[in-house]
């Protein structure tokens, strides 16, 4: 055990990052090396992501990595949930769809006329979630898909071309609805029952495993030495986020903050029961075998659409923390955030108003007053899941951790203390890169043991900034 480097690639849903991470016993830091923005665009048959750019500004980023620290000794890649790609024959058969394209609508209808969603929680656990994979797999041209060799999951095609080796990482194909979750293995009946091709899932790897070496050509690309690994990581990065929560599962809730906001607390054990099928909640497969028993709530999505729609009218950028401030004196109505009208990208007031209208409430009126209400309602989401996730899961919850973006938004963290009665802890904000370098550094055995050790350390390094609750 010593101090050693390691390099995170993080993809969100509005932007990714390279990261180098610094690791020992009592050391946990991390330097950005780049970050660039993730623009999805609507071309020909839908809304896409641009993932082979984004794959070049990845290549960008590690050739940078590896100049500057050419000891780097592991790379780990993870992203946002349930898309993917389908190859044939190593080649990409189009860009992967985001999973805000509203064709997911289809492939809803298709599966649950075959299988209603409580049958479906009871095989793979989830929350219904319009865009889990199996939806969007059953919306999926046939032709193609019968065409198609292997279907993988971002972070594991981005995992594909840095090694030519074809995985499905765990903690992310448990957002697939493809998993039998008590077994973490491909559900082959619930496959076959669907009419998908089983031969397109790649087999599975956990998270510590190592994926394989870099292609020659990508090693001398990046300047990194032929035998450096690509070490699977929680793919999924929520499952990376939870592992950099610095708390006390038995005791606490987390909520990892920035597009979506996932809500819920860690057990050891699934809990498929009526109460949190009722509630709409997930079972998704956590490092180390733990789940993550959470909710998704809409998160900061509503509150960046809006801006972007503002900024769109007026021709120019909105200072986000004078937003914030003017909020801050405002006032706002609490709606109801997890409305699926709040899913697709557009513009957020108009919906805001009819979601009033329609429930008797005033709208707000000036755009100090949407942010108030949109933040006003996040927190109200933010507080009701955590009940949730106590009662469900059986956890004696007495704080909130929040982590990610959503951690720095100082009106959020003080009113979701406030509705929920319980001190927030907020931090670590790039949590999710932490518990990816975290499970790397791990594996290459500059640190050991167990979550409970790795959040230690974070603890130690990163002390989360605390908001008391207020009358
Ligand atoms: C957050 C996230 C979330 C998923 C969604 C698709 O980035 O991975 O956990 O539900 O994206």
């Amino acid at each position: 055990v010593g101090t050693g480097a390691v390099a995170a690639v993080d993809l969100g849903a509005t932007s990714g990052r390279v990261i180098v991470g610094r690791v020992g016993p009592d050391t946990l830091e991390t330097t950005t090396v780049t970050r660039f923005s993730n623009d999805p665009v609507v071309a020909g048959d839908g809304l896409h992501w641009n993932l082979v750019g984004m794959y070049g500004s990845v290549l960008d980023g590690l050739r940078e990595a590896f100049r500057a620290s050419p000891e780097i000794a592991s790379i780990g890649v993870d992203s946002w949930a349930v898309d993917y790609g389908l190859l044939r024959r190593g080649r990409l058969l189009g860009e992967p769809f985001h999973y805000r394209d509203e064709r997911t609508a289809r492939g809803v209808e298709t599966v649950h006329a075959r299988l209603p969603h409580a049958e479906l929680f009871e095989r793979n656990g989830l929350q219904f979630l319009p865009f889990n994979t199996l939806y969007q797999l059953a919306a999926e041209d046939r032709e193609l898909l019968e065409f198609a060799d292997t279907a993988l999951l971002v972070p594991d095609l981005i995992g594909y071309w840095l090694t030519g080796v074809a995985r499905a990482e765990v903690t992310n194909a448990s957002t697939t609805g493809l998993l039998r979750v008590l077994q973490a293995a491909w559900d082959d009946g619930l496959v076959s029952s669907l009419g998908l091709p089983r031969g397109i899932l790649p087999p599975l790897i956990a998270p510590g495993d190592r994926l394989g070496a870099l292609r020659p050509s990508v090693a001398a690309a990046l300047g990194a030495s032929d035998d450096t690994p690509v070490t699977a990581v929680g793919s999924h990065d929520t499952a990376s986020a939870v592992v950099a929560v610095p708390m006390q599962a038995d005791a606490a809730a987390y909520i990892s903050c920035g597009t979506w906001g996932l809500v819920g607390v860690e057990v050891e054990h699934l809990v498929l029961g009526r109460a949190a099928l009722e509630a709409n909640f997930t079972n998704e497969g956590g490092v180390d075998g733990r789940i993550r028993l959470l909710h998704n709530v809409m998160g900061l999505w509503v509150l960046s659409e809006a801006v972007r729609q503002w900024e769109r009218r007026e021709g120019h950028r909105i200072d986000l923390p004078t937003l914030l401030d003017a909020a801050e004196e405002a006032d706002g109505p609490v709606f109801d955030v997890n409305d699926p009208r709040f899913l697709a990208p557009g513009d957020m007031t108009p919906r805001i108003d009819a979601w009033c209208d329609e429930h008797d409430v005033p709208r707000p009126r000036t755009r100090a007053e949407y942010t108030r209400s949109i933040v006003e309602s996040l927190a109200q989401a933010f507080a009701d899941s955590v009940a949730d996730a106590a009662r469900i899961g059986g956890v004696d919850v007495r704080s909130i951790h929040i982590v990610g973006g959503g951690s720095l938004n100082e009106l959020l963290c003080q009113r979701t203390a406030d509705r929920s009665g319980m001190p927030v802890l907020a931090g670590p904000v790039e949590a999710t890169a932490l518990g990816n370098v975290l499970v790397q550094a791990r594996a290459a055995g500059f640190v050991s043991g167990s979550l409970e050790s790795l959040r230690d350390l974070v603890a130690r390094t990163h002390a989360p900034r605390r908001y008391e609750p207020r009358a």
